[in-house]
């Protein structure tokens, strides 16, 4: 078997611990290089860094994945497939769980990633019936998810705006049995609008496109610039996206998840109803106000199974419950024009971010296995977001970042380091940023962001103001917070490890409370259609963290109400509302749960320019990312240190035979063994050091000729024993 390492062209280091002079700028050099040159992976280590080229380069296709499939690390240049290779293998032959997690900004890459990952494994496995249909399944939930879930944004024509978690489960043979997909914090802001532009979700304008005659005429649909909720942003198509095609492979989609046709057209009839709430409007009329026209709202009754009168009351008032117990009145207040329209746009955000909750479930149940298993997971999260307004979306965007990139320290940096100490290696310490204070900062209870936001929602009297007020208080002396000096007070700052945020305070309390009118949710749950009434009849299980809810109760008891932390207790029962930063901060607490139990990979994607072009690169750009993925730090600490480490037992299973003195059996000190083989093949003294129970390698030349040697020795048995060594692994 030949030894393929020159199939590639290669260009600068295809893994930066062989860059000659270490500095942030050589780093970016020799990215540059390698993607001018095509080359868009390149490796720290384990690390894989991917530039998004903006072209197809051809090198995803079968001969690829055949080149990556099983191969041993250090035979193959740096690729997502080797990356998918590995998580695979090391799930098989550890038994371990394991995640790759892929990071970077919007358009960098990240979806594309994910989605290699997956066809890799999908390809490398599987043969029984249900093998196969599972993995369908996972495949086809990409395009229905990115339907409903992804947009075009100035940065990215086919944005996600969802988080997603996407868990393989693999059967004792190593086949996809089944899976689960967490998703997180969909935009729901963009369905009622968007900016000059950018495009609402996909399936809007799929829906209107793709549709039949009769499909227009069931679900009264227009075309897209009559309707509010898509005009805004004056943009209706997007480069590379058919929306009529995409439409049959969203249906074809739907049926392969096991949604069924009658619940399509149940789906089609939301969709069209949420397009045609932005179209209501309402009149004044004495404190109150009325729907303007009525024809509308009666076709949106129809077209979500709701009473016509019952759908305008909920929308033009409000039912406020008076007293207790047994002596409990309702009575309804009326809205006043700008109440009613911030209630039709709380309706129509709820309806769609439910449908897409309902499609998530949808596809999980598709999937679903009841036995435990060995899992990969995938999360594509949307990176750093630092825009010239930042809002409470960019602060939940941020923080989730702010902890992953907590666990790439804990895991990497702090796992790295502390084994050279364990195994008694001479190291030269890496000081690196530590971002718990930060973490903490946002999520401690009960004084951090988070809590004090919770808080502030609870107050009738609270509003922006007053919570910006709070945490100039709370936090004065807190070295990753700021306040803004300025005359209009809306500002704070959150001193980040990819850099200073400002965040606008404005809408935080009203974001974070999510309020939606119970009289809209009795309406909906009131619906004949089975769709609308059991999306929202569906109250999502709250994971919380049961043993810290408990220990704040009992403090919470102890300290009594007087206290001020003991105020910010937050009680997990239903009474109180849920707040989406609450919601959040659980999402994101069970995600660490998982990624923390699982063996992790990384992905680092970078955007090489804001044009979307092939070959641009954007010095400026690629040097702020570089920063913010926290790279430079990454590479120092895996210069301070050895790529390659193994315990001596396993070093020499592999090994043994490369080397005379230690062939054809070793059956001494492992240790021994190892010091023979590396003095036999001449392998300088400062390239290795030896731990109490690991054999330490600097750099990856000693490993390329070790492989080397023992696919030459494994082919020369083959030959020896005349038949084709195929089980040599
Ligand atoms: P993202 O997931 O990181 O952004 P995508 O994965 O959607 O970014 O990539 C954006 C676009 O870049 C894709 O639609 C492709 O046109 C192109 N692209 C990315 N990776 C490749 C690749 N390996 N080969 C060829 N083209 C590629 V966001 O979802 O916006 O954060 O929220
Ligand atoms: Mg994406």
């Amino acid at each position: 078997m030949a030894f393929k390492r020159d199939q590639t062209k290669n260009v600068g280091v295809d893994d930066l611990i062989m860059l000659s002079e270490v500095s942030e700028k050589a780093l970016l050099e020799n990215l540059k290089d390698r993607y001018k040159e095509g080359l868009i992976y390149t490796s720290i280590g384990p690390v894989l860094i991917s530039m998004n080229p903006y072209k197809q380069l051809g090198i995803y296709g079968q001969d690829n994945i055949n080149l990556y499939k099983g191969k041993h690390e250090f035979e193959i240049p740096p690729h997502i497939f080797k990356v998918a290779d590995k998580a695979y293998r090391a799930l098989k032959s550890e038994g371990e769980n394991q995640c790759i997690i892929i990071s970077g900004e919007s358009g960098a890459g990240k979806t594309e990633a994910s989605k290699y990952i997956m066809q890799y494994i999908a390809s490398i496995t599987g043969s029984s019936d249900e093998v196969e249909r599972v993995k369908k399944t996972i495949l086809e939930s990409n395009p229905l998810l990115e339907a409903f879930g992804n947009a075009k944004t100035l940065r990215n024509n086919n944005s996600s705006r969802f988080g997603k978690y996407m868990e393989i489960q693999f059967n004792l043979a190593g086949d996809p049995e089944g899976g689960k997909i967490t998703n997180y914090l969909l935009e729901k802001s963009r369905v009622i609008n968007q900016t000059m532009g950018e495009r609402n979700f996909h399936i809007f304008y799929q829906l209107l496109k793709g549709s039949s005659a009769e499909e227009k005429q069931s679900f009264c649909l227009l075309p897209p610039e009559q309707y509010s909720y898509l005009n805004k942003g004056r943009c209706y198509s997007a480069d590379g996206i058919d929306d009529e095609l995409s439409f049959k492979q969203t249906k074809n989609a739907m049926k392969v998840v096991g949604i069924d046709e009658k619940t399509q057209r149940e789906i089609f009839s939301t969709l069209s109803a949420i397009l045609l709430l932005g179209n209501v409007t309402f009149n004044a009329q004495g404190t109150g106000s009325v729907v303007s026209d009525k024809k509308l709202t009666a076709s949106i009754s129809n077209l979500l199974g709701v009473e016509p009168s019952l759908l305008e009351s909920a929308l033009v008032s409000r039912m406020i419950s008076t007293g207790q117990g047994a002596r409990i009145s309702n009575y309804q207040v009326p809205q006043n024009v700008e109440q009613a329209l911030y209630a039709r746009d709380a309706f129509a955000k709820a309806i769609y971010s439910k449908l897409f909750d309902f499609i998530v479930r949808k596809i999980n149940t598709s999937i679903e296995v009841k036995t435990i298993g060995k899992v990969i997971g995938v999360l594509d999260i949307y990176g750093f977001e630092i825009f010239e307004n930042n809002s409470f979306e960019q602060f939940c965007i941020n923080y989730v970042n702010e902890t992953l990139q907590q666990i790439f320290i804990d895991l990497t940096l702090k796992t790295e380091q502390e084994e050279y100490v364990q195994e008694g290696i001479k190291w030269i310490p890496v000081e690196y940023i530590n971002n718990k204070p930060c973490v903490e900062l946002i999520e401690k209870k009960p004084i951090g962001i988070l809590a004090l936001l919770d808080e502030e929602c609870l107050f009738p009297e609270g509003n922006d103001q007053t919570m910006i007020d709070k945490l100039n208080k709370h936090f004065s002396n807190n070295s990753h917070y700021s306040k803004v000096e300025r005359q209009k007070n809306s500002q704070f700052i959150i001193n980040h490890y990819a850099g200073k945020v400002f965040y606008n305070i404005d809408g935080f309390l009203d974001k974070n409370r999510d309020t939606l009118f119970n009289d809209l949710v009795i309406l909906a749950t009131s619906s004949s259609m089975s769709l609308i009434s059991e999306i929202f009849k569906y109250v999502a299980p709250i994971e919380t963290d049961a043993e810290q809810e408990k220990k704040n109760l009992d403090k919470f008891k102890k300290n009594g109400f007087a206290n001020t932390s003991a105020k910010s207790y937050i009680p997990t029962d239903k009474k109180r509302p849920i707040t989406a930063g609450f919601q959040f901060k659980n999402q994101v607490s069970s995600l660490l749960k998982s990624l923390y139990s699982c063996n992790p990979h990384y992905v680092r994607c970078i955007k090489p320019n804001e044009n979307k072009r092939a070959l641009e690169w954007d010095q400026e750009k690629c040097s702020e990312q570089v920063r913010y993925l926290g790279l430079y730090e990454n590479l120092l600490v895996r210069r301070a240190g050895y790529c390659y480490r193994q315990t001596f037992t396993k070093f020499m299973r592999r090994y043994y035979m490369v080397a005379k003195s230690t062939w054809p059996k070793w059956s001494g000190d492992a240790q021994k063994g190892v010091e023979l083989l590396l003095n036999e093949l001449n392998i300088p003294k400062e390239e290795f050091q030896f731990g109490k129970t690991k054999i330490f390698i600097r750099n990856p030349q000693p490993l390329f000729l070790l492989e080397e040697k023992r696919t030459a020795r494994l082919n020369e048995l083959a030959t020896l024993i005349g038949a084709t060594w195929k089980m040599y692994k």
